[in-house]
């Protein structure tokens, strides 16, 4: 709210008779609607700009940037000097002064690069050529030396006025910048997996933020805060729904509540993407078929499309999951992902628009390895896509586990581009009870080696399309946001939204940097603050790694709501939704053995991944029993057998919680206090969870390991039974139906 508020409490220091109305007005809220609103909330993300206390700095800033030049009219320009006041004033103590006549007394600039006047032209190198790109530079000759930020279109010069806004905000200083940033992608977008009830699958800070009753009438300002923060790190488009899709998004009902979302978006650079029901020509257009070949199917989704970009005219286009976990799909009609993707693709593509084709597909009547699945699937249809489409691949092969391996198709579609999904929430990652940084897993895939053009073909050149020239690329990541005070229940959930559009606009940029970025944002600018928050951040990947699925395990968690373990469960219809599949622990041993022997699934890698992985010698122990079933006396490389590396990896992770609690509370002198308790408590959950994950894991592999645990683990809290009787029907995230 505070965009939206903060807005409105500006503009009463300019006028004290409507000021004393406007405080009127403002008190209502902060009292009735928002009650626990106050510092340290949560509500105003990494863009709280808190002032700037270094008396120096300020002083320097205040002088340089107090007179701006901005571009007028609505749309983005209003957006760029509403954030430019609300930032500079909050930050440096003072209301920015816009400069409409005499440019020249400006010491910020904010133009298109084609408006400057020549004489500072002159002196500025161009932006890189695109309508996102910009440039910040301070001109270093002449009698009118600005800061200038330049770009040749609105979105860079929203996205340039975000990044001086974040410098300021880091504390940097402004005498010698010069610098030029173009998004290495061109779909950078969230996935919302929320439903028309507002209930979000997988989602865990709360309902939907669209609220479908009162759209398109009632307009929330939490929207405008949600495109803002968007803008902020460079993510340029949204699909609002679910890929268990519901049909009735698509009728004009519902379309008239996405126009008013696109509308409010489009200042922001954001565009609006659906998702498509392969079946809704049946559903909602009253056909007897959706088959993809059909000519009456293909006449409805043309019209179809034009009915949507005729009230959107930029519409994204349809992100779409066919087939796949009892989704309907070309599949049900004897036709293929390819002639469903392709005819799509010819009903938005007159309208510029695109289709994200989900390769998350596995069959309950394919025997084979569940991992292998989606590359046997889609690698022969290389090249045979249309150009406005892209696939979109899960990071992994399997689901979005703690740690997976790279998904086999990056690489092996050199001409198709693949789009990268990630998922913010955390479905498999302790949910937002939880505080692990993501951007160090994310991190972790794009930087993997594909070698299919030799060493240093990594996933991320796959993404941006360097390593094949795909023109189209694009990232997307799952939704974490909700209706939650702080948007994202943890605050730290904040720190994963971030990361992943910073990931998304340049895919090689370190965690490390990103985590530097957001908690200089969001918490202070104190090295004594920063260098202990962000080692715990580092760290907290690998704790939930070490505490939940060490060693390579995944995928066992308990079932349906994926909260807490159940790596006995063997009693599901479909045998890959069952742990037991996935760790296969005998009394031999434990572990998926993907080589040659099994299920050969590392053949769908580069000839010199397959031998990394498949080799004992050099495969990472991260991943040992995700390639390898191995005898629980396997000696690891310390020396001791696997079954007791199990156990102190378990311990580890509980340790490394332990770990993450004591930082925190070495800082509470230095943390609001209602964001020290809202945290600490979590942490305390996140402690208690991880030893239920070591102590009910530990136990039950025991059964079939028959061996002591391993002295350096604590003795379990409760027995095997015990754990195996726990049941929570209500967990949160599980979707009310399956469609
Ligand atoms: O991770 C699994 C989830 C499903 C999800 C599916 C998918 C949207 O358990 O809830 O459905 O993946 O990605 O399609």
């Amino acid at each position: 709210m505070v965009g939206f508020f903060r807005r409105i409490r500006l503009t009463a220091s300019f006028c004290p008779i409507s000021g004393l109305l406007v405080l009127i007005f403002t008190l209502i809220p902060f009292t009735s609607v928002t009650a626990q609103a106050g510092p340290g909330d949560g509500y105003d993300l990494w863009l709280d700009y808190q002032p700037v206390s270094d008396t120096a700095l300020l002083l320097d800033y205040q002088q340089q940037l107090l007179r701006i030049q901005a571009p007028e009219g609505d749309g983005t320009p209003r957006v760029i000097r509403e954030e430019l006041q609300q930032g500079l004033s909050t930050m440096l103590g003072r209301e920015p002064v816009f400069e409409t006549r005499d440019a020249s007394r400006a010491g910020l600039v904010v133009m298109p690069y084609e408006a400057l006047p020549e004489s500072l032209r002159k002196n500025i190198p161009a932006p890189e050529a695109g309508i996102e790109t910009y440039r910040i530079h301070r001109v270093q000759k002449g009698k009118h030396r600005p800061l200038v930020v330049t770009a040749h279109g609105d979105s860079g010069l929203l996205y340039g006025t975000f990044h001086l806004l974040r410098l300021l905000q880091m504390h940097q200083p402004l005498a010698r910048l010069d610098l030029s940033e173009a998004p290495r992608t061109d779909i950078r977008m969230l996935n919302h997996w929320d439903n028309l009830d507002r209930t979000i699958e997988r989602g865990y800070s709360g309902f939907s933020i669209w609220n479908w009753q009162t759209l398109p009438d009632y307009i929330d300002p939490r929207y405008m805060d949600y495109a803002r923060a968007n803008a902020s790190v460079g993510i340029n488009g949204t699909a609002l729904t679910s890929v268990n899709a519901n049909a009735l998004i698509l009728t004009p009902h519902y379309l008239e509540k996405v126009k008013a979302l696109a509308d409010l978006f489009r200042p922001y650079g954001l565009k609006v993407y659906l998702t498509a029901r392969f079946s809704a020509p049946m559903e909602i257009g009253g056909l007897s078929t959706a088959d993809p070949l059909d000519p009456g199917v293909i006449a409805w989704w043309r019209q179809k499309a034009d009915e949507i970009y005729a009230m959107v005219p930029d519409f994204g286009g349809f992100l779409v999951k066919a087939n796949s976990e009892g989704q309907p799909g070309p599949q049900n009609y004897g036709r293929t992902h390819l002639d469903g993707a392709n005819m799509l693709a010819d009903a938005v593509a007159p309208h510029g628009g695109v289709i994200m084709w989900r390769a998350f597909v596995y069959s309950e009547h394919d025997p084979t390895d569940r991992a292998k699945q989606a590359y046997s699937e889609f690698v022969p249809y290389d090249g045979k896509f249309r150009d406005n489409v892209l696939l979109q691949v899960k990071n992994g092969p399997i689901d979005f586990q703690p740690r997976e391996p790279f998904h086999p198709m990056f690489g092996a579609m050199e001409h198709t581009p693949l789009m990268m999904e990630f998922q913010i929430t955390k479905e498999y990652l302790g949910f937002a009870t939880h505080l692990v940084y993501l951007p160090k897993l994310f991190e972790e895939t794009l930087q993997s080696d594909t070698y299919r053009k030799g060493k240093g073909s990594t996933v991320s050149k796959v993404v941006d399309g360097s390593l094949f020239g795909n023109r189209l690329t694009g990232m997307a990541g799952v939704s974490n946001i909700g209706t939650d005070y702080n948007w994202t229940g943890h605050l730290f959930g904040q720190a994963d939204w971030y990361g992943f559009g910073r990931l998304a606009w340049d895919p090689d940029l370190s965690s490390e940097t990103i985590a530097g970025e957001w908690l200089r944002c969001t918490f202070s600018n104190d090295p004594g603050v920063i260098a202990p928050l962000k080692a715990m951040m580092l760290e907290s990947r690998e704790a939930v790694v070490n505490y939940m699925n060490p060693l390579g395990l995944h995928h066992i968690f308990d079932t349906g709501h994926h909260y807490g373990p159940g790596p006995w469960v063997d009693n599901l219809s479909r045998p890959e939704w069952n742990p037991v599949y996935y760790h296969q622990a005998d009394a031999e041993g434990i572990g998926f053995d993907r080589t040659a022997t099994g299920s050969d699934a590392l053949s769908q890698y580069a000839p010199e991944v397959a031998r990394y992985f498949g080799n004992l010698e050099t495969c990472p122990e991260e991943y040992l029993l995700w390639f390898h079933h191995l005898p629980w006396d396997y000696p690891l490389k310390n020396g001791r057998t696997l079954w007791d590396n199990l156990g102190m990896k378990y311990q580890q992770g509980v340790d490394q919680v332990r770990e993450m609690i004591l930082t925190w509370e070495s800082l509470e002198s230095q943390i609001p206090p209602e964001r020290y308790r809202q945290v600490h408590m979590l942490l305390g959950i996140q402690l208690k969870e991880a030893q239920w994950w070591r102590d009910a894991c530990m136990l039950y592999f025991q059964t079939f390991s028959g061996r002591e645990f391993p002295p350096e683990m604590e003795p379990p809290q409760h027995t095997l039974e015990y754990y195996k009787s726990l049941k929570f029907p209500y967990a949160p995230g599980i979707r009310p139906r399956w469609n």
